[in-house]
């Protein structure tokens, strides 16, 4: 048994005491607890399988509390440092494209993180009951949170979610170079180092890691229930967005017609998403985002392989192992190279 698996029997001992009859702090507080990889002064705490920062753990709890799914609620899934900016933009642009043309489109003058808030990291942080009063139907709201930790009422109703994975190696370095930004933040701590990060990484105490049961979690569920939950890949979308969008589209009930197509509207729609465009934005070159963040460290490079200029060939055969130990049968695969995921030349 390794010790993700131990401290998974010894937090759902704990979570079977209802939280909502406790004083929340003191619930928190039980759990197992490691270092936080921003703030090294602060905690991840062990809850549902899962290491959730210290902050977002209340805003957890209040979102499984409370939030009620609407069937025509669109949500988006990511593990951190997957693309989430880049499928907020594409599903906000694909979903509205018939009530503002791009040159109008909010995407302009709003972060996509404004416009689709996360759960667990805007709506919840600010208040344990949010007024979704001003989202008009679809709603469309983003998480970090596993599948098998969301609120009852999105696997019940028949919400749609959209998943989007990227292949461990870049994530990992993603998410460790955003770890590393100096927030505007005054408590924030020291920041992880390259080497503790890994090896946290490998053992599953990553911010809402394992990240091998968060990509399981909504992968089976893609391929138990494929109209619950559509399963995309970076690397595939870098390599066939036009595919992907299209996949996109139908799976949200409203396909491109073939004039749309004509017209050119998904290449419209993935050029105006595309890195380089949305980088340009205004919204996303400067202010905060989440509080701290400063807009523009969510566009750093946006790139396949970028990973090996940081990780060492032993940390790659470490890292391979863990996948294929942990992904092991599921059918999971990743390309983790340019090569792989660039388009076949003729
Ligand atoms: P989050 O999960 O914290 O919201 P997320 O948007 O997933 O962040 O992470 C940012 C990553 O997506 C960055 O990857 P990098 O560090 O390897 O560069 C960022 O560059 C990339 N990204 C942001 N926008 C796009 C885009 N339009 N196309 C492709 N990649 C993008």
């Amino acid at each position: 048994m390794d010790n993700t698996e131990s401290l998974q029997i010894q937090a759902s001992r704990k979570e079977k005491q209802d939280p909502e009859n406790q004083d929340t702090e003191k619930f928190i507080e039980s759990l197992p607890k490691v270092k936080a990889w921003q703030n090294m002064n602060r905690n991840m705490y062990f809850y549902q399988g899962f290491w959730i920062p210290q902050w977002y753990l209340g805003p957890v709890l209040s979102f499984r509390e409370h939030f009620q799914a609407c069937d025509t609620d669109i949500i988006l899934g990511t593990y951190p440092k997957s693309g989430t900016t880049w499928l907020k933009a594409l599903v906000y642009a694909v979903i509205n494209r018939k009530s503002f043309n791009l040159d109008k489109n909010p995407l302009n003058s709003a972060s996509p993180h404004t416009l689709v808030p996360f759960f667990e990291l805007n709506l919840y942080l600010q208040s344990k009951t949010p007024d979704f009063s001003s989202f008009s139907p679809p709603r469309c709201l983003a998480t970090h949170v596993p599948y098998q930790a969301l609120a009852e009422s999105i696997r019940t109703t028949s919400c749609r979610i959209v998943y989007l994975c990227r292949n461990p190696f870049d994530t990992f370095v993603s998410l460790w170079k955003f770890n590393t930004i100096p927030t505007s933040n005054p408590k924030d701590g020291e920041p992880i180092g390259l080497e503790e990060a890994f090896d946290m990484f490998c053992h599953g105490s990553s911010p809402f890691g394992p990240f091998w049961d968060h990509f399981l979690g909504f992968w089976k569920e893609s391929l138990r229930n494929p109209n619950k939950v559509l399963f995309l890949k970076y690397e595939d979308m870098k390599r066939d967005i036009k595919g992907d969008m299209k996949r996109l589209a139908e799976f949200l009930g409203c396909p491109f017609s073939e004039e749309e197509e004509k017209e050119g509207i998904i290449e419209e729609i993935s050029r105006f998403c595309s890195f380089d465009n949305l980088r340009d934005l205004q919204p996303n070159k400067s202010g905060k985002l989440m509080k701290y963040y400063p807009a523009n460290s969510f566009f750093r490079k946006g790139e396949v392989g970028d990973w090996v200029n940081y990780l060492t060939p032993s940390m790659e055969d470490r890292l391979n192992k863990v996948m294929e130990e942990k992904l092991e049968d599921s059918g999971l695969t990743f390309k983790a190279s340019l090569q792989e995921a660039e388009p076949a030349s003729c």
